[in-house]
């Protein structure tokens, strides 16, 4: 089973962070065929709105980065914390709002979806709790979407991010098993990409369970911490967002710019480019060099760089160090000594000097061998 711990509460933003990280994007961009430049994931929400404010919340950012990934589909469901209700005129309200903001929006970046486009992708999944409300005959149009777009020739993933219940994507995945073969099943479900905050109601803990080779990100039970700045240092997979946090929330606000002001008034994040590919192979002690030459700013503004070796993300765990400065664009490092072959990734930094300051960023993965 492939299941992953993140934080419940970052979900949403990590999902815009790994919307800009370039390793994905590349290897997606390589086996796919997406409309030059247009978004490269593919996306359904489910979600107990009204259970709690922090939906609506969510949704109002999502539709801020929906000229990032495409939105197939906004589904109202239930929860453990909303039984019996749901609430997809609060969908509209918000929706509502976008359409307002949508025509400023697009002077920005001209890929913010109609909203007519998206009134039309709002559904409902049953009005009732967990797995007691799905089988057959219980599909709804919030289940069906989920099986449309699973049919979908489409070859990029789909994901299902669950702000509430899951039990609309079991209805969906039941449907599918019944009318589908168990290999073109098989097919149809390596699509999907599943993150959940935590176990909504009863059914997440089913779909692992019938469904064990799902991708399907969860944080069981664990949801609802609150985190701290301070200048402690932190270690535990809840604190692994922090780091992006500051970059995150200032990309938040210049969209919130981006709903009224004209382009020259707003800021736009640098463009970074790698001069050289993001896949390396070098040898132990061999210096090698990394370059973001040709990065710009579609504002002008000047740049700030920062390389890193992101020691979490490789299987060499001590870091490796800069040689020379690590703030200039283009950075040399010298490969450890390893007894067998080993990984490291590079993190780029790059951002600018606009108001808010906003930031983009590019991974390089270095294979090292033994010599
Ligand atoms: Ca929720
Ligand atoms: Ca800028």
């Amino acid at each position: 089973m492939k299941t992953f711990t993140c934080l419940g509460m970052g979900l949403l933003a990590a999902f815009a962070g790994w919307t800009s990280s370039t390793a994905a994007a590349g290897s997606f961009a390589a086996r796919t065929q997406v409309v030059e430049d247009g978004p490269q994931r593919r996306m359904i929400v489910l979600t107990d709105m009204e259970a709690d404010q922090d939906d609506a919340q969510s949704l109002v950012r999502l539709m801020l980065y929906a000229n990032e990934v495409d939105i197939e589909g906004l589904v109202a469901t239930t929860s453990t914390h909303m039984r019996h209700e749901l609430h997809p005129e609060t969908i509209r309200r918000i929706l509502d709002a976008y359409a307002k903001v949508q025509p400023n929006l697009i002077k920005h970046d001209r890929r913010y979806p109609a909203a007519a486009k998206i009134f039309g992708l709002i559904s409902t999944g049953q009005p009732d709790y967990g797995m007691a409300a799905i089988g057959t005959g219980k599909d709804t149009s919030g289940s069906n979407a989920i099986v449309r777009a699973l049919e979908s020739p489409d070859p990029r993933p789909l994901w299902v991010t669950v702000w509430g219940g899951p039990n609309t994507l079991a209805q969906a995945l039941l449907t599918l098993k019944a009318i589908h073969s168990a290999a073109e099943t098989s097919r149809l479900l390596a699509k999907l990409r599943v993150a959940t905050i935590s176990d909504q109601d009863d059914s997440g803990a089913w779909i692992r369970r019938t469904f064990p080779n799902l991708f399907y990100v969860v944080s069981p039970g664990e949801y609802g911490r609150a985190t701290a700045a301070s200048r402690r240092t932190y270690t535990g997979a809840r604190v692994s967002l922090w780091r992006w946090r500051d970059d995150f929330q200032n990309d938040f606000a210049a969209r919130i710019g981006w709903t009224t002001l004209p382009y020259e008034k707003a800021n736009h994040p640098p463009l970074v480019r790698l001069a050289g590919p993001d896949r390396l192979t070098v040898h132990s002690d061999e210096v090698f060099t990394l370059s973001a030459e040709g990065t710009t700013d579609p504002d002008g503004d000047s740049l700030s760089y920062l390389w890193f070796n992101y020691t979490e993300a490789g299987t060499l765990k001590a870091a490796i160090p800069t040689i020379g400065a690590e703030n200039i664009f283009h950075m040399s490092f010298k490969a450890p000594a390893v007894s067998k072959p080993e990984t490291a990734h590079f993190i780029l930094r790059v951002t600018d000097k606009g108001a808010p300051p906003l930031t983009r960023y590019k991974r390089v993965v270095v294979t090292i061998l033994p010599n």
